[in-house]
């Protein structure tokens, strides 16, 4: 397929046929694809409702087009190269021939232990081969997967297991991460006793670790994959059948199960992917994160697979043994194509550039970030450090919403400019919209991100609540999908994303609600009342910072923080855990008795010195205590 812009001339066409005829353009990417049955109408939309459907009464099985269709031109190519956390460990590839084999040998157990066309399947794995091959296989059979980041506590996992009534577990026994190893299965099982709708869990051995196997309930991989056969006749899908259910956190209560469908999907990520990183032939393309996460979907999996490329899949973490493992993988595997996160770039800029000079990195033409703003320092340390000043970076922004990458430079085609994701793909049409919703035309203007016209690969709905998805995406601005993001539009026409203007924080790249914290928080018996906010943070771009008002009666602060911290391990997982909890005696409020979180980030951020007029306020009093507080907490 020649579906990739070469130059600044072909993405200013390409980008115009895709406004002026968007039916056409991306029936022309479509059409590269087996269909079991061709698609009638390309799309149909209305954002007030909303419903959007892309390639309606069009059949395909997204794994056909992964798997079968690549096994005539490229059956020996590694499709996924698996880097373990331990170096010393054996590594392992698998080409598109044995992962086709191993993912409709997989299809077929699942089969076997009951799993259906629509049927939820919950995937709770650490970062190994395995993991891909349970998605593909539940997009093989029809299934709609849940990936759950292996991160995540026990009550996250229960809560989304419930949410989606999902009928069966994937997971492992334990997973590596640099010296430690966690237990994981031990966790699936805490999470169950709340669980009624699982009836089989299947559980890889990763680490050998001693775990609980219930008669009736639990199965090992190995054993429900002995003797199957490796052929399996993939299930017809409807284009907008489910392909997955990606939860994700928001500004209100409880991560939201954001819903993708399987024909626009496979277009998009495919598409984007291509030209976003210029992935040739051969090339070997490796992206850090965790399939847990939508970046692990789109662009670990489905979009590089899609495009026949070799995708590599790393178990660890940046640090182990030491701080140049990302640059020995790298060289190891003569990596062309690296995407990572701007957190993952400030850890390791903290360890200098001695890390990197022994690896030979000149196989790398292409940079990436995702997940959060990246500094302009940091970009400049990954562009001349890492990538020798002659690498371009793609500073892609988009969300779990979105499907793929909505806004970056295609590498080498589009000139780039430091902490800018520069310029929409084809086919998206951005708006800036100001606080009253007008749209703000011409260049150098800032506001609210919004995309005016449908894509491929947008969310459909959320999970077992339309409703909830209308009034989060599509009701602030009528006729508009809302990224929650604010932007900066530049003299150049460039866009600038400036961070969340809504109460979600971004914590090392990982989506948080602070109303979610906060409800973690007020588990705790002893806390009174919460609030939670964002603050600058060297490393993690964003820390968490908890204002915690409690019953201090015979204890002590030192023991309580640190259980209330704990509390917030246990119910939403350690990446929720606040980096710095206060205890206060009050929490500003207005008169009407919402608590001002403005002044809040204010103080924790640093800038208490500089709060403005608070005297209308309920309880002025109470900032000069909680100023005091924070004083008394750094000294
Ligand atoms: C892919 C992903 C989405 C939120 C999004 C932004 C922030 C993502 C960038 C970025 C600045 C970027 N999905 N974000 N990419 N901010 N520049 N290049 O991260 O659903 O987990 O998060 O992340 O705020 O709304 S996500």
């Amino acid at each position: 397929m020649s579906d990739r812009i070469h130059s600044l001339s072909g993405y200013i066409y390409e980008y115009q046929k895709s406004v002026q005829a968007p039916e056409q353009f991306w029936a022309r990417i479509a059409d590269g694809f087996h269909w079991q049955k061709p698609y009638e109408k390309v799309l149909s939309w209305n954002f007030e409702k909303p419903d959007v459907k892309w390639f309606e009464g069009g059949q395909l099985n997204i794994t056909e087009n992964i798997l079968d269709r690549h096994l005539y031109t490229r059956g020996d190519q590694a499709a996924i190269i698996w880097e373990p956390n331990d170096p010393n460990e054996q590594n392992l590839i698998l080409t598109y021939r044995e992962l086709h084999a191993e993912v409709c040998r997989f299809a077929n157990a699942m089969k076997a232990q009951g799993i259906e066309k629509g049927d939820r399947v919950i995937i709770y794995m650490p970062m190994v081969p395995e993991a891909a091959v349970a998605m593909l296989a539940c997009a093989r059979v029809g299934a709609v997967h849940s990936v759950v980041f292996a991160g995540f506590s026990a009550s996250a996992l229960s809560d989304r297991i419930i949410d989606c009534q999902a009928k069966m577990v994937l997971t492992a026994d334990g997973n590596f991460r640099g010296k430690k190893s966690i237990p994981v299965k031990a966790l699936v099982d805490e999470a169950l006793e709340k669980c009624d709708s699982i009836t089989s869990v299947i559980t890889l051995k990763r680490t050998g670790e001693e775990v609980n196997m219930q008669a009736g309930r639990d199965y090992w991989w190995h054993e429900v994959i002995e003797g199957v056969s490796s052929e399996h006749k993939a299930e017809v899908m409807d284009a907008e059948d489910m392909l997955f259910i990606l939860y994700t956190s928001g500004s209100t209560g409880k991560p939201k199960g954001v819903v993708h469908t399987c024909g626009g999907y496979m277009v998009y990520t495919y598409y984007s992917f291509k030209n976003v990183f210029q992935y040739n032939q051969g090339d070997v393309y490796w992206c850090t994160a965790d399939i847990g996460w939508i970046t692990g979907h789109s662009y670990i999996v489905y979009g590089p697979l899609l495009a026949g490329a070799t995708s590599i899949m790393f178990e660890g973490v940046p640090t182990f043994p030491d701080p140049g493992r990302f640059w020995a993988i790298c060289e190891k595997y003569k990596v062309n194509q690296f995407y990572t996160a701007p957190t993952a770039i400030r850890a390791l800029q903290a360890y200098g550039t001695d890390p990197i000079a022994p690896y030979n990195l000149s196989s790398l033409k292409v940079l990436g970030t995702v997940g959060e703003p990246i500094n302009e320092e940091a970009w400049h340390w990954y562009h001349d450090h890492v990538g020798k000043g002659k690498c371009p970076i793609v500073d892609t922004w988009w969300q779990t919403e979105t499907g793929g990458i909505m806004i970056s430079p295609l590498a080498g085609v589009t000139p780039t400019k430091p902490a800018y994701a520069t310029m929409p793909l084809p086919g998206i049409q951005l708006a800036v919209l100001d606080n009253e919703g007008q749209e703000l035309k011409g260049n150098s203007v800032e506001g609210n991100l919004c995309i005016k016209f449908p894509w491929p690969s947008m969310l459909r709905t959320t999970y077992g609540d339309h409703e909830r998805c209308k009034q989060t995406y599509f009701s602030s601005f009528p006729g508009y999908y809302f990224t929650g993001d604010g932007v900066k539009r530049d003299e150049d026409g460039y866009y600038r994303i400036l961070g969340r203007v809504d109460d979600v924080i971004n914590v090392s790249g990982h989506r948080m609600g602070t109303a979610e914290v906060e409800n973690a928080i007020n588990e705790h018996p002893k806390v009174i009342e919460s609030a939670v906010v964002g603050y600058p943070h060297e490393i993690k771009g964003q820390g968490i910072f908890a204002y915690v008002i409690c019953d201090l009666e015979g204890r002590s602060e030192e023991s309580l923080t640190q259980e209330i911290k704990d509390t917030v391990t246990k119910i939403i997982g350690p990446i929720a855990k606040p980096d710095r909890l206060l205890i206060v005696s009050g929490l500003p409020k207005t008169r009407s008795g919402k608590i001002m979180r403005r002044i809040l980030r204010k103080i924790a951020s640093g800038e208490g010195d500089h709060l403005g007029d608070i005297s209308t306020l309920l309880n002025p009093e109470v900032v000069t205590s909680i100023q005091e507080a924070v004083h008394a907490s750094k000294a």
